[in-house]
């Protein structure tokens, strides 16, 4: 079968969310006419949610499942779900409705028709917000995103969990996974020329528990600064630079000069 988007869902106990997530996905694209894959990946989690995805695979033939028993974490799923996929574009999105899923279409929209190559869910752009979440989650998160424009400076949100790709940007790039943060993994590393931020509001999780670790902090301090090494030291990237040209040119969307 040919898919218009894989949309990656990373789960580790999601139960409470899994089923509603998947069906509310699925709906979603069906009435945008969108032709998707969904590809849940999951960290072996031991309350139910792989034997509910394994029940709703008996009637959905376009949902997927990755069990992984090996290098747990959230962006290492990502990307094995991103090396997986079966279609070139691909969306991101947590399992708990944190993210809106009713905004896929317009994810899809700008990758599929106005060629963007990545396109962010973005809390800290005009008309985004974070709902529930207390006051340290939004101080950790905004002082990330911060960090995260002394490199990227033209994205506001890098670390935005809610995202769309197209593949063709990681392809033959070494990408080294950690924390929470892929979307700024692959706007350090990947071969993007055009970057799009929509306006989001996430939402607190209702139902679950959040699986965030303090380690997350020094995951992504490790990663920042891979990322500088990568792009200054080793040059396998000049994204840096190019970012700061972009941004120093003053256009709020990412487009190339050439
Ligand atoms: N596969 C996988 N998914 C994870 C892991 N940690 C978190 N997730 C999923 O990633 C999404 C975001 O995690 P969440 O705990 O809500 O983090 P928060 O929103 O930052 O508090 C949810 O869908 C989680 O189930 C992990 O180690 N492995
Ligand atoms: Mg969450």
């Amino acid at each position: 079968m040919r898919f218009d988007l894989t949309v990656i869902i990373p789960t580790y106990n999601e139960k409470e969310n899994i089923e509603r997530m998947i069906v509310t996905v699925d709906t979603i694209c069906r009435a945008h006419n969108i032709t998707e894959e969904i590809l849940v990946v999951d960290d072996n989690s031991d309350d139910g949610t792989i034997q509910t995805v394994k029940d709703l695979q008996s009637h959905m033939t376009n949902l997927n499942l990755i069990i992984r028993t090996k290098n747990p974490g959230l962006s290492q799923s990502l990307y094995d779900g991103m090396l997986n996929a079966g279609s070139e574009l691909i969306q991101c999105i947590d399992c708990d409705f944190s993210h809106p899923p009713e905004k896929i279409p317009q994810f899809y929209h700008f990758l599929k028709h106005e060629g963007f190559d990545m396109v962010i869910g973005s809390r800290y752009v005009a008309g985004g917000a974070v709902i529930h979440w207390p006051v340290s989650r939004r101080v950790l998160s905004y002082g990330a995103a911060l960090l995260g424009r002394l490199l990227i400076p033209p994205v506001k949100d890098s670390g935005s969990g809610f995202f769309a790709l197209n593949k063709k940007i990681i392809a033959g790039t070494k990408l080294t996974p950690r924390g929470f943060r892929m979307g700024f993994e692959i706007l350090g590393k990947g071969k993007w020329l055009k970057v799009k931020e929509i306006p989001i509001t996430f939402i607190d999780r209702e139902r679950g528990s959040s699986k965030m670790k303090m380690s997350i902090i020094t995951d992504y301090l490790t990663q920042w600064f891979h990322v500088l090494y990568f792009n200054l030291i080793k040059k396998e990237s000049n994204n840096i630079f190019y970012a700061w040209k972009i941004f120093l040119t003053g256009e709020t969307d990412i487009y190339p000069k050439h």
